[in-house]
């Protein structure tokens, strides 16, 4: 029996299967595509330490090595279902019916999943099967080695696994569509009841690779668990607000958009960013007070937090009291002076000053329940992440990095201590003394602060470290500690070469 024939059997009735999945999600729920619905379930069960793996070495490419590694698991296990089903045929539909099973499982257990779900990956398992059942017949009356096949493979089942490549990447593509984000779609930005001020000068301007005050939107980190952005149309976009309040109630784009608006300058970090990391972004934010919202429905007394929700099912449970003290809370609906893009949340997500984004920003918002840390865990609290999440002082070194020419230069970078305030950068090459650094343009408390400290740099390896203090005086935490259970501490050393 020819062995690589009948693998291709496999893989070709999988590709075919997994192309018509792909085309159903689409009228059904791009989300509920086989591969996309299966990945979310992997990403929702992974063990946190091994995500952070993933964040850490990955980074934002994580999510295409995991539908990479997906796609080749299935081949793999389909083709040695055609191989199993040239001897028993029940043994390959078997395979494929456990495929196609924890495909249906994986979409419809997703905590948004929708009631067509499960539609897909039957769909998909019905042509899979019904494919191999023909190639089986096909293989039966040409068992492989005759004249006209081409390396022992039949070629009927050649251009079936062709097509079925092609199929399967062309509904990928189309779909890709709803995992890829799409620019800001245009709605109108209200003008806020309270601007921001303008934005002062930055320490771009004058020191050469600082990061910019303000992160440009393509630049700024991208985190969440979604493998299909949700598309949310302003349309039918609500928000609820329930829980433990008196007063219930649903407000549609229209009506949030009515509301007063605020403006204001904002950093929002990542609790998985380790110290130096990138996921750490600051712009301009517009919105309506979370406050505002809350209080129209009342609040019981007894409630201790807010569980926010996206149309995706993740959820952030964020401090009650955080929300009603006064502090710039907001439900955003543009970021840098534009909607906010796809990736970000379009058309509204949550932005909590002062406090990681796990606990206080949930992208494509659809609702806040009052509830109490009790009643409700939220997304990352079920997975091992802190209950509560405060943004650490903080200190990254953008400039210099590897290898720089001896003489005059400039170490600088951007401390922040979301909340409290930058009041004081120090930095230190190698065991000298720690030097106070010049403070760029404050922006507020809730705004990272540039710096910079001019330095002859002597030929050699160096050593650079930074710190910062907040605003009250309180140093940055020394003692290195990785970003679980409630972000990194530690200084930022940077190893580099001069000459
Ligand atoms: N719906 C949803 N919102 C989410 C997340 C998510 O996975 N899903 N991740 C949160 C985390 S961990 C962070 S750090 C911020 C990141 O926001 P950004 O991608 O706009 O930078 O979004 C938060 N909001
Ligand atoms: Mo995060």
């Amino acid at each position: 029996m020819n062995r690589t024939g009948s693998a291709v059997a496999g893989i070709a009735a999988a590709a075919l299967g997994a192309a018509a999945g792909q085309l159903v999600a689409l009228l059904v729920n791009p989300a509920a595509a086989p591969l996309v619905a299966v990945g979310t379930a992997i990403v929702d069960r992974v063990p946190t330490p091994l995500k952070e793996w993933a964040v850490a070495t990955l980074g934002t490419a994580d999510k295409a090595v995991l539908i990479g590694t997906i796609v080749l698991g299935v081949a793999v296990l389909s083709g040695i279902a055609g191989v199993l089903a040239v001897r028993r045929a029940g043994v390959g539909y078997g395979v494929f019916a456990a495929v196609g099973l924890v495909g249906v499982l994986a979409a419809a257990t997703r905590p948004a999943s929708g009631p067509l779900d499960w539609l897909p990956s039957i769909v998909g398992t019905a042509v899979a099967m019904g494919v191999l059942r023909l190639e089986l017949r096909w293989l039966a009356d040409r068992p492989g080695q005759g004249p006209d096949t081409r390396r022992g493979i039949d070629r009927r089942v050649l251009l079936t696994g062709a097509a079925g490549v092609v199929a399967a990447g062309a509904a990928a593509a189309v779909s890709g569509g709803t995992a890829e984000p799409t620019a800001s779609t245009p709605v109108a930005i209200p003008t806020p009841a309270t601007p921001a001020p303008a934005l002062p000068a930055g320490l771009e301007a004058t020191v050469p690779d600082v990061s910019p005050l303000r992160t440009p939107i393509e630049d700024f980190y991208r985190i969440d668990t979604a493998l299909a952005l949700p598309r949310v149309s302003t349309d039918t976009w609500t928000l609820q607000v329930d829980g433990m309040v008196a007063e219930p109630y649903k407000i549609t784009w229209a009506e949030l958009v009515a509301m007063p608006m605020i403006e204001r300058d904002i950093t929002l970090t990542c609790v998985s960013n380790p110290i130096g990391g990138p996921y750490c972004g600051s712009t301009r934010f517009l919105g309506v007070r979370v406050a505002d919202l809350l209080r129209r429905a009342q609040p019981n007394a007894a409630a201790d937090q807010v569980l926010s929700s996206s149309v995706d099912g993740f959820t952030a449970s964020t401090p009650l009291a955080v929300l009603l003290d006064g502090r710039d809370a907001m439900i955003a609906i543009a970021m840098d002076g534009q909607p906010l893009t796809q990736v970000h949340g379009f058309p509204a997500r949550l932005v909590t000053p002062g406090l990681y984004g796990y606990v206080g920003a949930t992208k494509w918002l659809n609702r806040l329940k009052v509830s109490t840390f009790a009643a409700d865990e939220a997304y990352w609290t079920q997975r091992g992440w802190s209950e509560l999440g405060p943004v650490k002082t903080a200190t990254r070194i953008d400039t210099p990095q590897e290898r720089i020419a001896p003489g005059k230069t400039v170490i600088a970078g951007v401390s922040w201590a979301t909340h409290r305030g930058v009041g004081k950068v120090e930095v230190q090459v190698d065991n000298g003394p720690w030097a106070v650094a010049q403070l760029g343009p404050d922006v507020g408390l809730d705004y990272w602060r540039q710096w910079y400290l001019p330095w002859d740099a002597p030929a050699g390896p160096h050593r650079l470290s930074a710190r910062a203090s907040d605003a009250s005086g309180l140093p940055q935490i020394a003692e290195v500690q990785d970003v679980l259970p409630d972000g990194a501490t530690g200084y930022h050393v940077v190893e580099i070469t001069v000459g």
